[in-house]
């Protein structure tokens, strides 16, 4: 599968084309709203997300919600259009008479202007702008509704928020959303989560942003999905693509993550015992997935967002125009979107994998995709 979005922040709306989605899967349109919706929730959004209510538009690739193989078109639109037609039309936009020139450091904005020779960062940030993930989590929305379908399930929590942890460890994606999504920061942890809503708060009051971590589990994926055979093929590097490349993200780790480099293998690695008949783990230190490819345990991933670049109280920087010393100018913004950056996160691991899983499986059908998921449990239940 393919899929590519197009669409400016404050343009018309967000348009994706997903290509490659097998035939007869039935979609459920409330359950992409429903993802657009849980990506819009989080302590610590900013106006912009009073004024959206996202909502998909499926514009081709399926009659009467059942999918037909060909391309799958879809849009979200962009309430605030309105408010920014005159600029940003794609016909009758006109460059706003005050050109945005004290670029944001940490921000697409002076690196955007350099490499598209622009004199104002809004052509820039237009597009570099997280809205872009609206898109994204409606493709995911339709792949994950698929995995489920094969009894796959995805969930997300919120683990960290400018240093407050949560001391929560769940041992599957079953149910987790269900609760996470009851807190305001997606946290399991009470004490971490009133503790992070603080930190916001501080953050909300002197201008200033925070960002933090989340943790996506993936439950009921079958094993031998990726390959050792070659890089591009390897399942954590195409998860690694797919997650480092949502708005913000610095870090991907799978399992350990980062911690194996303090441990001996004797502590790290994944023992097997022997159970009635069955290989079983009684640790995931290697978050589901050896040698690049899934084992069948869960796939435990974490994201480390960095905090939003837009900060009110603002950041010394410079003027790309008069080449002087100043402060980046505050635009409206989120002070926190790391409980939506675990939504967007989960929806575009629900991509990868819906896409690697069909290259084993074949893609074309969803009846050839869930004959051959069976086989291969039954291949891994020793
Ligand atoms: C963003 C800035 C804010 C965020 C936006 C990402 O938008 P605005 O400039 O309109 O206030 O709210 O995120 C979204 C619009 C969204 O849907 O997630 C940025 O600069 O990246």
């Amino acid at each position: 599968m393919k899929y590519i979005t197009a669409g400016e922040s404050h343009g018309i709306g967000l348009t994706a084309v997903l290509e490659g989605f097998p035939s007869n899967v039935t979609v459920s349109e409330q359950a992409v709203n429903d993802q657009l919706k849980r990506r819009q929730l989080g302590y610590g959004r900013g106006g912009r997300m009073k004024i959206e209510s996202d909502r998909v538009h499926i514009l081709s690739g399926m009659f009467g919600s059942r999918t037909l193989g060909s391309p799958i078109a879809l849009f979200v639109e962009n309430r605030d259009f309105e408010k920014w037609r005159e600029y940003t039309h794609p016909v009758t936009g006109k460059p706003a008479a005050k050109a945005l020139t004290a670029v944001r450091p940490g921000h697409a904005d002076y690196t955007g202007c350099v490499k598209y020779a622009f004199d104002d960062a809004r052509f820039v940030l237009e597009r570099a702008s997280a809205r872009e993930t609206a898109a994204r989590v409606a493709v995911g929305a339709l792949c994950r509704g698929m995995l489920l379908d094969l009894g796959i399930t995805i969930g997300s929590h919120v683990t960290n928020i400018a240093g407050v942890k949560s001391g929560v460890c769940p041992e599957s994606a079953e149910g987790l959303n269900e609760l996470a999504d009851k807190s305001e920061v997606r946290c399991l942890d009470n004490i971490a989560e009133k503790a992070m809503i603080k930190k916001i708060d501080e953050c909300m009051s002197r201008g200033d942003t925070a960002g933090g971590e989340a943790e996506i589990i993936v439950s009921g994926f079958p094993a031998g999905v990726g390959s050792y055979a070659q890089y591009y093929r390897k399942l954590d590097a195409v998860l690694g693509m797919h997650l480092m490349s949502v708005q913000a993200v610095k870090s991907v780790s799978v399992g350990l993550g980062a911690e194996v480099a303090n441990l001996f293998g004797s502590s790290v690695h994944d023992e097997m015992f022997c159970e009635g008949g069955k290989a079983v783990r009684r640790t995931n230190n290697a978050g589901g997935i050896e040698g690049g490819m899934s084992n069948g345990e869960n796939i435990v991933l974490r994201v480390a967002v960095k905090p939003i670049p837009t900060l009110m109280q603002g950041l010394r920087t410079v003027d790309i125009k008069s080449g002087e010393q100043t402060v980046a100018a505050p635009e409206r913004s989120d002070y926190c979107a790391v409980p939506a950056a675990g939504v967007v996160a989960e929806n575009a691991v629900a991509f990868a994998l819906a896409d690697e899983l069909m290259k084993v499986t074949g893609g074309d059908d969803f009846r050839t995709i869930s004959e051959r998921v069976a086989e291969m449990r039954k291949r891994s239940a020793l």
